[in-house]
């Protein structure tokens, strides 16, 4: 606007040296140096590739902050309607090639690291992945602040610094997997900005107080304080001057007051206190689909909540509105249910602080946030003990009661009566200890609810909250199927099939890397057999490549005239890699009763797995304890081998992502019916053109749609009859022997020892054996016909490469693009903020 004052001094000197950044490569080598000489205070004749990916990276962050602050600037001044992304997780990867990318620096840089004597690949290669994520969630939420950012959307990123991110995983000879720390902050973090001067006081324990005055206000006294510090990481926007922000919190010890708060003298107590406050923000939670009662995970919901939420609500006061105008300029999306004791919180603000009504303060709350479900998995749904939350939060117990309380007077209005609706739908759940279902609070606090792909969004609203939708009408809950980012997913982990794609669209990857549906133009090039040899040669080099990274990390030489088949994703019973595994050894043994003639008709295959299993799933554990066995034994059989082989690569991040998915012939994504709620890698093996095998789950159905049932390989029982399988299994069990010949044999073999240590693998065999609740022994059969499908259809290379074209050029509909402007305007009433 240009009213601002000049603080101080001569404007004109201010302005002239306020420009932007240069970008020309002298510039950007005289940057480098000045922080190799500098921030680094290193000698140039001794610097080494870390030091080197140091100066680079302090380098186009000076790109990034002066982008950034211009978009704060922007924010302040316009005050638009801004969207808070709260999610426990944010599985970042790498940034540096990322944010080259998204500046449109590149080249620019890699001709100045050149001229260092550097190659970009070795100082991009020195980056440590920042892992602050388990699994798909995480990933998805780093995907839709790049895009948030590309399209230009007022979103900001909450979350936890934690000291510790995923485990590292290694693996024993013997197959175990061990877990070790991942001090990923080791070597200082040239992408994040320490706040010192955010911080707020976040309350633990003590004692809440009612005020019968007539209102519904209580005081909330005593207690531990702990202190939430802001630390910023900059999230540009692709080929746009946007750059939001993801503020990331670290608990700190409040000194003084441990000391008070304490008896006199007793030392140790305020030490032992002030360790606590650190641990909060000390390590993430490694478990996938699991809730755990955990007191420090409890401790870590709410830090986290009530510092985000004090942040946002000091940024409001700021643009001076009343404070019933709240959801008019802020609105808050609930990335599953980790951030929903923010609702009880912002109830807590409202009344006891701001002194509003009841019905007032609800009225805000249930207009500001916004809720995403991501499993109707029964194991998964967040419940926390009455007891714990009424000792660590008293006051939010009052309010969740008293929420509580309300709407069960409202459900019984309209249902008079139907006392096992009220318990159906109670907050609280009856048992030793009480519960609290988080699923439900976050639902009727919020002012939509939705799903990650459309069969998922229907499972929540018939399976899970079933009742909600009669009670409060199904407008409310909606879905939007999950999208990943282009940028970082096809242009970074493939750089030779984007460049092949611009030449050939001939459109600048500025525009298609947004415009995503452009890919579309690719279709008639499959009948283009210059194009299609093209697309097979980058194909086979990304194989080469993958090839190459596990010579030079695990010293394996790896067969890349073989078909690559991936499994990647963490180790869990309903992803079902016991499933692929046993296929495995199916092949295996068939080929084994081959006659050398057969032999020459089979195409090799070579099979890779990765994934982290919970540290304490010890049935996941034992799979990947059999699969490091299988690969023991089948790539050491010199009648098999070159047919056949198997390899577990440890530490699955996303970093190694970026080289296996670009590599895929053919991806796994084989769920039981109606356990995988969207799936998101399978979106990212097709988009480079890997073809999908899996079942009819998730987002592989609509990838189907997209692409073509007959360019995808579909196998298994579909989500109505899971129920029903299930119920025969308990009460009218067959013997596998009879139901699956096949199968049998296989678990057989296990049990005979043919991979050493029988008894090892028993627990995991019995899964399937008694029970068999993710229904191998149903969809075996049916699995080892679709992978001879694929055999089939590998033959016909020419055929392949048309599928494989296809489905590249059909997978639009699943950039994060897409995603995050369904959000954006169906949700969040946000709108675009053009940064000059
Ligand atoms: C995943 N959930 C879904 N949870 O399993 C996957 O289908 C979906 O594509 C993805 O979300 C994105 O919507 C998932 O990753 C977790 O990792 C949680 C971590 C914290 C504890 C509960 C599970």
């Amino acid at each position: 606007s240009g009213k601002e004052k000049w603080p101080r001094g001569e404007e004109k000197v201010w302005k002239d040296c306020m420009r932007d950044v240069d970008t020309d490569v002298s510039s950007i080598t005289k940057s480098f140096v000045n922080h190799v000489q500098t921030s680094l205070a290193r000698q140039p004749y001794n610097l080494d590739n870390l030091g080197a990916y140091q100066a680079a990276a302090l380098s186009v962050r000076d790109n990034l902050l002066v982008n950034w602050n211009e978009t704060a600037l922007q924010y302040t001044r316009k005050a638009p309607k801004r969207a808070y992304y709260l999610s426990l997780e944010f599985l970042m990867g790498r940034t540096l090639d990322n944010a080259l990318l998204n500046l449109g620096l590149k080249d620019q840089y890699a001709e100045g690291v050149k001229k260092l004597g550097f190659t970009m690949e070795d100082v991009l290669d020195q980056e440590r992945d920042a892992a602050l994520g388990n699994g798909g969630l995480g990933r998805l939420a780093a995907c839709y602040l790049d895009s948030s950012a590309s399209q230009e959307l007022p979103v900001w990123g909450y979350g936890l610094r934690y000291k510790y991110g995923i485990f590292q995983q290694l693996i024993s000879p013997a197959g175990e997997q061990l877990e070790a720390p991942d001090p990923w902050l080791d070597n200082q973090n040239p992408w994040e900005l320490p706040r010192l001067d955010v911080s707020y006081e976040v309350r633990f324990y003590g004692h809440a107080e009612r005020m019968n005055d007539g209102t519904p206000r209580a005081m909330w006294t005593g207690g531990q304080e702990v202190l939430a510090v802001a630390y910023d990481v900059m999230i540009p926007g692709c080929y746009t001057k946007t750059t939001n922000n993801l503020r990331l919190w670290e608990s700190k010890p409040k000194r003084g007051f441990d000391l008070n708060s304490f008896n006199a003298g007793n030392y140790e107590a305020a030490v032992e206190a002030s360790n606590s406050a650190a641990a909060i923000t000390s390590v993430l939670y490694p478990n996938d689909h699991t809730s755990f009662g955990k007191e420090l995970r409890l401790k870590q919901q709410y830090f986290w909540t009530a510092a985000s939420l004090a942040d946002i609500l000091r940024r409001f006061k700021n643009i001076g509105k009343s404070i019933t105008e709240f959801p008019d300029y802020v609105a808050i999306q609930l990335n599953d249910t980790h951030p929903t004791l923010a609702i009880p919180e912002l109830m807590r603000i409202l009344i006891d602080e701001e002194d509003l009504d009841w019905a007032t303060a609800w009225k805000i709350v249930t207009n500001t946030f916004f809720y995403t479900n991501h499993t109707v998995l029964p194991e998964a749904l967040e419940k926390w003990p009455v007891p714990l939350l009424e000792h660590l939060l008293p006051r939010h117990l009052q309010i969740i009661y008293d929420i509580n309380l309300l709407f069960l007077q409202s459900v019984e209005k309209k249902y008079p009566g139907d006392r096992d609706r009220l318990a159906r739908m109670s907050l609280i759940e009856e048992g030793f200890p009480k519960q609290v279902r988080m699923a439900y609070l976050a639902c009727i606090g919020s002012r939509k609810v939705n799903g990650v792909a459309e069969l998922h969004s229907e499972l929540v609203k018939t399976t899970i909250l079933k009742d909600f939708v009669e009670f409060e009408g199904v407008s409310k809950f909606g879905n939007v199927t999950n999208g990943i980012t282009p940028r970082r997913w096809l242009d970074q982990c493939n750089p030779e099939l984007s460049a092949l794609i611009s030449r050939t669209l001939k459109v600048d990857k500025a525009v298609w890397l947004k415009e995503l549906t452009l890919l579309e133009k690719l279709l008639p090039l499959t009948e283009d057999a210059a194009f299609r040899t093209e697309w097979a040669g980058i194909k086979q080099r990304n194989k080469e490549r993958l090839a190459h990274h596990v010579q030079t990390t695990l010293g394996l030489t790896i067969n890349t005239n073989a078909m690559f088949d991936v499994q990647i994703k963490r180790l869990h019973e309903y992803k079902r890699q016991t499933l692929n595994i046993l296929g495995v050894i199916h092949r295996y043994l068939t080929l084994k009763n081959m006659s050398a003639e057969e032999k020459k008709k089979v195409n090799p295959r070579v099979v890779f797995f990765a994934g982290k299993a919970a540290p304490a799933y010890y049935i996941a554990k034992l799979t990947i304890r059999l699969i490091v066995n299988v690969a023991r034994i089948i790539n050491a059989d010199p009648d098999t081998k070159d047919l056949l082989s198997l390899y577990f690569l440890p530490d699955y991040s996303v970093s190694l992502a970026e080289v296996l998915i670009p590599a895929s012939d053919i991806s796994q994504h084989i769920s039981t019916a109606g356990t995988e709620a969207s799936g998101t890698s399978n979106m990212k093996f097709c988009l480079n053109g890997g073809l999908l095998l899996g079942t009819v789950d998730g987002a592989n159905i609509e990838i189907a749609e997209e692409v073509g049932e007959s360019n995808v390989f579909f196998f298994g029982h579909l989500t109505p009859a899971v129920e029903d399988l299930r119920y025969q299994h308990t009460y009218h069990p067959v013997p596998i022997e009879e139901k699956c010949p096949a199968l049998a044999n296989v678990l057989n073999q296990v049990s005979g020892g043919l991979f050493g240590d029988a008894h090892v693998y028993e627990p995991l065999l019995n899964t399937i054996r008694q029970g068999d609740y993710y229904l191998l022994s149903d969809d075996f059969d049916s699995y080892i016909a679709a992978l001879a499908m694929v055999d089939e259809a590998y033959l016909d290379q020419t055929e392949w490469v048309k599928k494989s074209i296809r489905t590249t050029a059909k997978m639009g509909k699943f950039s994060s693009d897409r995603a995050i402007n369904e959000y954006a305007e169906s949700y969040w009433n946000i709108e675009a903020q053009r940064v000059v």
